[in-house]
Parts: C-alpha cells; sequence; structure tokens
C-alpha cells in the first residue's frame, strides 16, 4: 500500500492533520492502537481557543460545535475568598468556547468518514521505518496479519507515550521537563456548573477549578497529592473538599450529584526539540506536553497541525521545501510561549509543598496584582486566548 502521508494516532491531532490534508488533497492514512470507543472514552480537555474553531471548521468538522459550544467572554480568578473576572472579550476582543474534546474527537472522527478516508484502528506493533532517507515506510499488525505502507512522509500524532517520539536516536533530540510536586483529581456529573463562566481558584488547601461540558454537565478539578488513587476519592470526599476550596457564594451555590467519570492527571510539562527527524514529523502531544491550568494542549495540537498541513500543502502545491524546513522552529515558537504560560498560571495557582508562607504571599501579591493591573490582566488574557499563529 502507499500514501502520501501516514499519520499515527487518532486523537485531535491525527484526525484535524488528516482532514486538513484532505482539504489540500493530499492523501492519508491513520493508524490507530486503540479502537474508537477507547479514544472516545477519554476525558480531556475541554476548552478551545478561537483558532482551534476555526480550525475544525477547515475541516469540515465544525457544525456541531457551533450549535452546541458555548462561548465564553471571560472567566474568573479566585483568591482570598473573593472573584475577580478576567474579561477577555473586553482585552482581546476574543472569546473561548467550552466543547469537550471527547465531541471534537467524533466530529472529525465523522468527517473523515464521511470523507470515506482511511484509519485503521487496532493497528498493533505501529513502527516508523527509514525517515531519515526520501522512502519512509510505516509497518503494523492489523488481525494479526503483518502490512507495510509506503508514504513520502510519517506525521506522529501519538500522544506523550507514543511510538514515534520514541523512534528516534537519542542522540537526534533534545528533551525538556518539569515534573509537578501534585496532579489533577477531575469529576464529571450531570449536574448544573456552579458558574456560567469558569472559576480558577488559588486556595491554601489546594487548587481547584470549576468547568463544564455543558449547562447541564460538569467539570470539576481539585489539586491532589501525587500519591492519592482515585478510590480514596469517594463522591462526598470530592464535593466537600471542593466546597472547602470554594469561595463562600459558589460554595452555596454548588450543586453536587453522581460523578460519571473520576480520574487523576499527572501535570508535567515537556517539550522535545527538535519536531521535525528527516521525513518524519512529531505534532501534539507527541511532541509536548502542558499543566491543563492554561487550558493549552488540545490547542497546541492544533497550531502543530495547522503549521504542518500547510507545510505539506505548499511541498506538494509549490514543490517547495521551505515549510517543512520551517515547521519545526515556527511550531516550537508557539509552543515554548503556551509552555511559559501555563507553566506560571500552575506556579501562581498551585499550593506546592516547599512555598512556606513568603511563597504563598507571593502567589496572592501576583494575583493582587493580576486583577489590579490593566496591563497584567491584558498580559493574561492575550495568552489565554491563545497567541497568534
Ligand atoms: P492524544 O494523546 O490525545 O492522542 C494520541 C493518539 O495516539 C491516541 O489515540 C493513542 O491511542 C494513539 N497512539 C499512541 N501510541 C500509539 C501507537 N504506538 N500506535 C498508534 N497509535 C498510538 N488539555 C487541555 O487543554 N485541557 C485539559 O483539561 C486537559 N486534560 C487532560 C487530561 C489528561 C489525563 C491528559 C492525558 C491530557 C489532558 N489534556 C488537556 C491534554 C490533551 O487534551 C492533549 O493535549 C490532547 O489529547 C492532544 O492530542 P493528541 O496530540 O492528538 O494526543
Ligand atoms: C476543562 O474544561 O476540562 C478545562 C478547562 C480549562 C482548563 C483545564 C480544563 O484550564
Amino acid at each position: 500500500m502507499r500514501t502520501k502521508v501516514v499519520i499515527i494516532g487518532a486523537g485531535p491531532a491525527g484526525l484535524l492533520l488528516g482532514q486538513l490534508l484532505h482539504a489540500y488533497g493530499i492523501d492519508n492514512v491513520i493508524l490507530e492502537r486503540q479502537s474508537p470507543d477507547y479514544v472516545l472514552g477519554r476525558i480531556r480537555a475541554g476548552l478551545l481557543e478561537e483558532g482551534t474553531v476555526v480550525l475544525l471548521d477547515e475541516a469540515s468538522a465544525g457544525a456541531r460545535a457551533h450549535r452546541e459550544g458555548l462561548v465564553h467572554d471571560g472567566f474568573e480568578l479566585a483568591f482570598g475568598g473573593k472573584r475577580h473576572r478576567i474579561d477577555l472579550k473586553a482585552a482581546t476582543g476574543k472569546t473561548m468556547m467550552i466543547y469537550g474534546q471527547t465531541e471534537v474527537t467524533l466530529d472529525l472522527m465523522d468527517a473523515r468518514k464521511a470523507a470515506g478516508l482511511t484509519t485503521v484502528y487496532e493497528a498493533a506493533d505501529v513502527t516508523p521505518h527509514d525517515f531519515d532517507t526520501d522512502h519512509p515506510r510505516v509497518s503494523y499488525l492489523k488481525d494479526g496479519i503483518a502490512h507495510e505502507i509506503a508514504c513520502d512522509f510519517i506525521a506522529g500524532c501519538d500522544g506523550f507515550h507514543g511510538v514515534s517520539r520514541a523512534s528516534i536516536k537519542p542522540s537526534a533530540i533534545q528533551t525538556f521537563e518539569r515534573v509537578y510536586p501534585f496532579g489533577w483529581l477531575g469529576i464529571l456529573s450531570d449536574t448544573p456548573p456552579v458558574s456560567h463562566e469558569l472559576i480558577y481558584t488559588n486556595h491554601a488547601r489546594g487548587f481547584s477549578l470549576c468547568t463544564m461540558r455543558s449547562m447541564r454537565r460538569s467539570r470539576y478539578y481539585v489539586q491532589c497529592s501525587l500519591d492519592d488513587h482515585v478510590d480514596q476519592w469517594p463522591d462526598e470526599r470530592f464535593w466537600d473538599e471542593l466546597k472547602q476550596r470554594l469561595d463562600p457564594e459558589a460554595a452555596d451555590k454548588l450543586i453536587t450529584g453522581p460523578s460519571i467519570e473520576k480520574s487523576i492527571a499527572p501535570l508535567r510539562s515537556f517539550v522535545a526539540e527538535p519536531m521535525r527527524f528527516g521525513r518524519m514529523f512529531l505534532a501534539g502531544d507527541a511532541a509536548h506536553i502542558v499543566p491543563p491550568t492554561g487550558a493549552k494542549g488540545l490547542n497546541l495540537a492544533g497550531s502543530d497541525v495547522r503549521f504542518l498541513s500547510q507545510a505539506l500543502r505548499e511541498y506538494y502545491d509549490e514543490k517547495s521545501s521551505a515549510g517543512i524546513d520551517a515547521y519545526s522552529a515556527k511550531a516550537l515558537s508557539r509552543v515554548w510561549k503556551a509552555v511559559r504560560f501555563s507553566w506560571w498560571m500552575t506556579a501562581m495557582m498551585h499550593k506546592f509543598p516547599d512555598q512556606g508562607e513568603f511563597g504563598a504571599r507571593i502567589q496572592v501579591a501576583e494575583l493582587d496584582y493580576l486583577v489590579g493591573s490593566q496591563a497584567a490582566t491584558a498580559s493574561l488574557a492575550e495568552n489565554y486566548v491563545g497567541l497568534p499563529y
């Protein structure tokens, strides 16, 4: 079998890249390790930048997001028992959209199926070969039968634990990492959200976030220890802890209910450089990870595949390699700014074991300055809505 681009991974990055390449007339095949249901069962991101929604439109997968997504003009920062609104629209002219990653993935899957494009689910032992030559290929097993696809390029969209980055010789790649000494315990419940906008709270007991998937389905997070296990957090304990971290008004208004999903995610900042290796490119979580405090993970996957799809279009349409030669530097420039913002938001909002009283006071001083300065608020807002591509 032969195709122009083999995409490894059918998460948001792989599916979005496949659609954008298709729109440019570049045929591609996606190889995914898991089943569609497994991919859809992962509860992850919830907030889309305007640019990401535009990419969904370009991928012929944005209609439902426009119908069902919740457009947010701002969010609130809470500390010292008080909430302070950050007016994103006033500061940047832009908004954010609440539309769960599960829905994004489903819409991209449906668009790919409608376009009659090939996705091999439950592909085992997917392995990229010869990507440092002009004849790359990818092998895999399907139902125990060996297959191989010859291609012009390979896109590693297989997430943090994927095979693409792992296939690069150590001397050809440099990684940068910071692992945070806590995790996020997240819960999904079919209850009305405590507020129509997000509330990020810095509290002496730890960080919490009130978000949502719709006005009938809430998503909440509390910072937890890395030693915690989800079994130690029955619903009652979660709701009690969240109430203790919320400001009095939100705590009073909180409507609790049975969890329909509950999980703990570790937090790390991670970047691999470069993001191109001969005829293989990395995109999305395969190349970088951010703590979800800045809501950047899914959105960075979007900007990566926007840059990569345009570079490949230039290669095929204009017979120019300028775009693919510039991809890594261009993607990393935006990635590192988002990594910085996500690290900064995480440092400001979470309780660190070694921060002491001085560190706690510095956090409150930073927040106090932030909500009291138009310049500081504007800086936060322009990073939160997503820096220009
Ligand atoms: P993904 O990991 O989503 O997709 C990679 C795909 O590749 C998967 O389907 C995987 O099965 C497949 N794959 C892996 N190895 C393979 C192999 N060897 N062969 C074939 N296929 C293979 N971001 C936010 O903005 N906000 C959040 O709140 C948030 N919460 C998160 C919670 C968790 C627990 C995690 C892990 C991430 C979270 N993220 C969040 C980040 C997340 O949304 C990612 O940024 C997003 O999934 C990136 O998409 P992909 O790059 O496509 O990677
Ligand atoms: C979510 O809705 O899951 C979400 C929103 C904003 C974040 C992180 C997660 O910063």
